[in-house]
């Protein structure tokens, strides 16, 4: 088998990338562990920047998101004294739309099957082979057959799990890593969304988000220790921990109800210097991961796609090497903004086991400073809605 671009990894960002590639005349193959079905199980992200509605648009993948999306003109944070909107339009002109993971995923695999674009899902033991060679191939297994697939270039999109990582040498890699001592439970639950706007709490007990896909489907998430099971969590004890985290008057409108989904992730803030190695490009979760308080992972992920899909196609179609030559500084330098933001929105809004006094006054006086200043305002929401990054 031969195609110009091979994907590993069929999550957004490798099907953003084939899409992305495909329409511009370029030939791809993505390489998936999970079937279709799984891939599309899984609920994440929910916020789109507006660079993000964008390239969704410009890769023909838009009009259920316009239809059915959310836009979103700003988002509360509150702690035991004082309840803050931050409103992103007014702080700096942009927006934020309210469209899950899950169906931006679906969108692009719809797109994909239209354009007749290749998948090849339920592949094993990928491996990555002469990426310094004039051209590389990538190896895997499926159905118990071995198979080869020669290529020009291989771009890992297989997440933080995913081999592709580790084909460039431990002497050339450099990984940067803080893992948060905590965890986030989160539900979906088909109920009405508890106000029209986010809202990220810090409470005594830990931190809590109420967020939502649309008018009927809730996601609300708890800060809970590491060593919490989703099974210790009926779905009684979640409504009743969810509610004491929230300010009195906004809990007593909370609706519950059955949980649809419920999951725990680990936060982590991770990055992998650098995202090109010879012939080996890094896109998203593969390269970096950012705790979800910021919002910021599936958006990296796509930023990085936009990138990487305008050097390949200037490659192809123009020759011109100099987006390629550029990729790994460029997108870095996003990258390590916005681990910054979602760094620091997290430090302000979780209660960490080894934090005293003195840091909660430091979350306080963050926070006051939101509630006080422009300057602070317009700077979340640059970070949050991108445009700063
Ligand atoms: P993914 O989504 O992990 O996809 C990688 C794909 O690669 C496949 N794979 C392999 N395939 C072949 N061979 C191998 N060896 C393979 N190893 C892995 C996997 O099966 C998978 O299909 O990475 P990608 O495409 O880079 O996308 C990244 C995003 O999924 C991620 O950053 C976001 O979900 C993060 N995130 C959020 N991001 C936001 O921008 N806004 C949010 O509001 C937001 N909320 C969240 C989140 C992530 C969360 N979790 C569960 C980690 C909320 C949560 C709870
Ligand atoms: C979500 O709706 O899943 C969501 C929203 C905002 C975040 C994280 C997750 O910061």
């Amino acid at each position: 088998m031969r195609t110009q671009v091979a994907i590993i990894g069929g999550g957004p960002s490798g099907l953003m990338l084939s899409q992305l590639l495909n329409r511009a005349g370029v030939r791809t193959v993505v390489l998936e562990r999970k079937t279709r079905d799984y891939v599309l199980a899984r609920v994440r992200a929910g916020i789109l920047e507006a660079g993000t509605v964008d390239l969704l648009e410009q890769a023909g993948v838009a009009q259920r998101m316009h239809a059915e999306g959310q836009p979103h003109h700003g988002c509360y944070l509150t702690d035991d004294q004082q309840m803050i909107r931050v409103d992103f339009t007014e702080s700096c002109g942009q927006q934020v739309m309210v469209y899950g993971q899950t169906e931006v995923t679906r969108d692009l695999y719809e797109a994909q099957d239209r354009i007749g674009a290749t998948h090849i899902h339920e592949v094993e033991n990928v491996a990555i082979n002469d990426l310094k060679a004039a051209a590389p191939h990538v190896t895997f297994d499926r159905g118990g057959q071995s198979h080869r697939l020669d290529c020009d270039m291989i771009v890992g999109c297989d997440g933080f799990h995913g081999v592709s990582r580790h084909a460039i040498p431990k002497d050339v890699r450099r990984e940067y890593e803080r893992v948060y001592p905590f965890g986030w439970l989160g539900i979906l639950s088909e109920t009405p969304p508890l106000r029209p706007e986010l809202i990220y709490a810090n409470h005594p007990r830990g931190f809590a988000l109420a967020s939502m896909r649309h008018e009927m489907l809730s996601r609300y998430y708890i800060q809970v220790p590491l060593s919490d099971k989703v099974e210790d969590w009926s779905d009684d004890a979640f409504w009743d921990e969810f509610r004491r985290r929230l300010p009195d008057d906004v809990a007593a409108d909370l609706v519950t109800g059955p949980t649809i989904e419920k999951s725990i992730a680990p936060l982590r803030s991770f990055v992998s210097e650098p995202m090109r190695w010879g012939h080996l490009f890094l896109c998203g979760d593969a390269a970096h991961i950012v705790p979800p308080t910021g919002a910021k992972g599936l958006n990296l992920a796509l930023s990085d796609v936009r990138l990487l899909s305008a050097a390949l196609i200037a490659h192809y179609n123009d020759n011109d090497d100099s987006g390629l030559e550029g990729y790994s500084a460029q997108a870095l330098q996003r990258v390590w903004k916005a681990v910054r933001f979602s760094w620091s929105v997290t430090t302000m809004m979780h209660r960490f086991p080894d934090h005293d006094a003195f840091d909660h006054r430091m979350q306080q006086v963050e926070l006051q400073a939101l509630a006080n200043s422009d300057t602070a305002r317009r700077l979340f929401a640059e970070s949050y809605t991108g445009v700063g990054l």
